[in-house]
């Protein structure tokens, strides 16, 4: 049996974004939460089939759009990545939104403005056109904060660290220049990528974070590693893990979340402020401290996140079952 999958492939600040515009299934759920759960029961072999080889690679990374839930809302959108089905991803977002409206698959209520429903909540886009192009796309994403400070972990390859972990659409183990960890440059991508695994089990060890108001958003998935900016007009750089094998190419939207929640919390970022992140290949987001909220009784940011993203081609995907690598395979 033949599934076919229309999508618009493209890329936001350099990390793959995969709109699948046509093929997606038919979900049960009162939420895109309980629909990415019941995605997750029925229809994972799409994930793995569209992301990991042979029709993807490690960093692969995209996502459906569905009618939203409740009619207030523009538009319900689905992750999808090699790591898994995200409760929401940035630099995917900002994809994805501006594929769908470039090509007519997303009609604004309001030109310029979109209210999307999204696994960890309702987030809100502001986007900029010219001519036929959208050019910029603001992500107003959902509450951040920082769960954990200090969990100390001793790592083969690197030794002891100290680590917090913050939220920020995803939960992220967010480790800064100290003891052998002397900066992006001096690490290399190949040792990120050894050393990430490792780093993310031995906070697995010794803490399990949960979302405040929805228990399936549990635990670390990334590690982004922070560091000084490069680049002349920036504030910092990292190296966000995801997945067995990829580094983000772009600065990553719920990353740069996560970041911001830490660097106010850490008294290095007020309310009002701007933070320009560089990932590791140097593409930038603009992140921004909207407010000062409260999420279960803790203090949380709400941030926002500035990009663009540019669309490379359609891409019509075959998953034949008679396909010994239908679901997609990892090395
Ligand atoms: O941009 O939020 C993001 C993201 C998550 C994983 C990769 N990118």
């Amino acid at each position: 049996m033949r599934h076919t999958f229309f999508c618009i492939d493209g890329h936001t600040a350099g990390n793959p974004v995969r709109l699948v515009a046509g093929g997606a299934p038919l979900l049960k759920g009162a939420s895109m939460s309980e629909r990415r759960q019941d995605f997750l029961a029925r229809f994972d072999w799409i994930r793995t089939g569209l992301c990991f080889e042979p029709r993807g690679h490690d960093m692969m990374s995209g996502g459906f759009l569905y009618p939203p839930v409740d009619p207030a809302n523009d538009i319900g959108i689905l992750f999808i990545e090699t790591s898994g089905c995200l409760p929401m991803c940035g630099h995917g977002t900002i994809g994805m939104v501006t594929f769908g409206l470039e090509h007519g698959l997303i009609q604004p209520a309001t030109p310029g403005k979109l209210r999307v429903e999204v696994p960890a909540g309702v987030i809100e886009i502001a986007y900029e056109t010219q001519a036929a192009k959208v050019t910029a796309v603001r992500i107003t994403n959902v509450p951040a904060y920082v769960a954990a400070r200090g969990i100390e972990i001793d790592v083969e390859g690197i030794g002891p660290l100290s680590v917090d972990v913050s939220y920020g659409g995803n939960f992220y183990a967010i480790v800064e220049p100290q003891g052998a960890y002397t900066g992006l440059d001096d690490l290399g991508a190949a040792r990120i990528v050894d050393l990430s695994g490792r780093v993310r089990q031995a906070v697995a060890d010794t803490f399990e974070p949960v979302h405040p108001l929805d228990p399936t958003i549990r635990g670390v998935s990334h590690v982004l590693w922070a560091d000084k900016p490069r680049g002349e007009g920036a504030d910092g750089r990292n190296a966000v893990f995801y997945g067995d094998k990829a580094i983000d190419r772009s600065p990553c939207g719920t990353g740069t979340s996560a970041r911001l929640a830490h660097l106010v919390e850490t008294g290095r970022l007020s309310v009002g402020e701007s933070f320009v992140h560089e990932s590791y290949i140097g593409s930038r987001f603009i992140g921004r401290v909207e407010q000062a909220v409260t999420l279960g009784g803790r203090n949380a940011i709400v941030p926002s996140i500035e990009g663009s993203a540019i669309a490379t081609g359609f891409n019509t995907i075959w998953i034949d079952r008679e396909d010994t690598f239908w679901a997609g395979f990892q090395v």
